[in-house]
């Protein structure tokens, strides 16, 4: 097979906006109905637009096991002209701008360069937006827009190093096959700062979880940025510029800023004074197995979930089921390394009537979560303790 086509059989359908419909969902927020609608590559999951598709990943997936699955893992696109045919035989990543060398590069020379691997997870900034209050404009997510795979590429250091970076190189940017419908929509394309680009972290991946890219997470090549939120993995990689002054590109000056502060956070319904680039996720921890408004059995049972942070890896979770007034220490399961959701478990003892259970997650950099909620205008970088209110019987 020498073509990948997305518009055979039922992709054409789904990419054209009339995909197979399953069945519906209803997030816990206001407008939170939505349909389970399978795309080529993927299980039923939570379609948030049509055009370009955007789907959640139905919570219960969590508990199915620490990796994400490539059929389950979530979708975002900003803009609607996305790829439906790539030639891997033709397809090329090009490198240029401040180089010795300007390149242009094959999935097979990619191939033929050492390997790099990371266990990562990628996240939305706008992942559970649709829990801030008051509300926002921007995509209503609840907790599903976030994943964790096996990635497998080469370090973007390696393809620099092959370009040869020159002196006075400031940031690198990237851009993908997707594009605006309207020439007045700006391209989508970011950029980072040239030692972080050239950090030996930074990856251009071909594989997850030992297969090509789902064609919807950026096949055949995509950028992973461990640690970081997802705007920065851009998909469909084929271009990276390596810039001697900041790039100024509308997704960075003007979208997927926080206020420049600690908390990144402002006052409800206020603008922040200043804004920065958004960077690393802050820690965040859920429960898997159990949802909101359950009923359960009384009695010994085991508390499952998942906690993850920006890359200084889980040093603690600690549960607790009276509402917060106490709390246990969960046993925190396979260390798959320090970008990867690290799973936890704990056995409790749930004695008959309601129980509010939290959990709470802490950083090796001893960053914790805090307990309420804080607000940012773009509703980015929800960590908030999570609650889970049950019923035991
Ligand atoms: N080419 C391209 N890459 C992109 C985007 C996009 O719109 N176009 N969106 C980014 C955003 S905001 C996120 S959250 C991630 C989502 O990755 P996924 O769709 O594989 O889950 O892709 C990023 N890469
Ligand atoms: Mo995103």
């Amino acid at each position: 097979m020498l073509r990948r086509d997305i518009l055979l059989g039922a992709g054409a359908l789904a990419l054209a906006g009339r995909p197979a419909f399953a069945s519906e969902a209803d997030l816990p927020f206001g407008n939170g109905d939505r349909k389970l609608v399978a795309y080529p590559g993927k299980r039923p999951l939570l379609q948030m637009t049509a055009r370009p598709p955007q789907l959640e990943t139905p919570f219960s997936v969590f508990d199915e096991g620490v990796i994400t699955k490539n059929d389950a893992f979530f979708v975002r696109y900003h803009l609607a002209d996305i790829p439906t045919e790539i030639d891997p035989e033709t397809f090329r990543v090009t490198i240029k701008g401040h180089v010795d060398k300007p390149l242009s590069l094959s999935l097979a020379e990619l191939k033929a360069m050492p390997q790099a691997e990371v266990v990562a997870v990628n996240q939305c900034s706008g992942n559970s937006r649709g829990f801030f209050e008051p509300r926002m404009a921007g995509g209503q997510l609840a907790n599903g827009a976030m994943g964790n795979a096996h990635w497998k590429g080469v370090s973007l250091k390696a393809v620099l190093d092959k370009a040869g970076v020159k002196a006075g190189a400031v940031q690198v940017s990237f851009e993908g096959l997707d594009g605006p419908i309207l020439p007045e929509t700006p391209d989508f394309a970011k950029a980072l700062p040239i030692d972080h680009a050239n950090d030996g972290e930074v990856m251009l991946a071909f594989a997850m979880n030992g297969e090509d890219l789902p064609w919807l997470n950026g096949y055949p090549l995509r950028l992973v940025v461990p640690g970081f939120y997802g705007t920065y993995w851009v998909k469909h990689l084929n271009a990276i510029t390596v810039l001697d002054k900041p790039f100024e590109g509308f997704w960075m000056k003007s979208a997927y800023r926080i206020p420049d502060n600690p908390c990144a956070c402002t006052e409800p319904g206020r603008a922040p004074t200043s804004t920065v680039p958004i960077g690393r996720f802050n820690v965040r921890s859920f429960v898997t197995n159990l949802t909101d408004g359950a009923n359960v059995k009384a009695g010994k049972s085991d508390l499952r979930g998942i906690a993850f942070d920006g890359g200084s890896g889980i040093k603690g979770v600690d549960v607790s089921t009276d509402d917060g007034k106490t709390w246990m220490p969960a046993k925190l399961g396979q260390d798959l390394g320090r970008y990867s959701f690290r799973p936890w478990t704990l056995a409790v003892d749930l004695s008959a009537g309601a129980h509010a259970i939290k959990v709470k997650a802490t950083g090796n950099d001893g960053t914790s979560q805090p307990m309420e909620p804080r607000w940012n205008p773009a509703g980015y970088m929800r960590n908030v303790v999570e609650t889970t209110r049950i019923q035991a019987a």
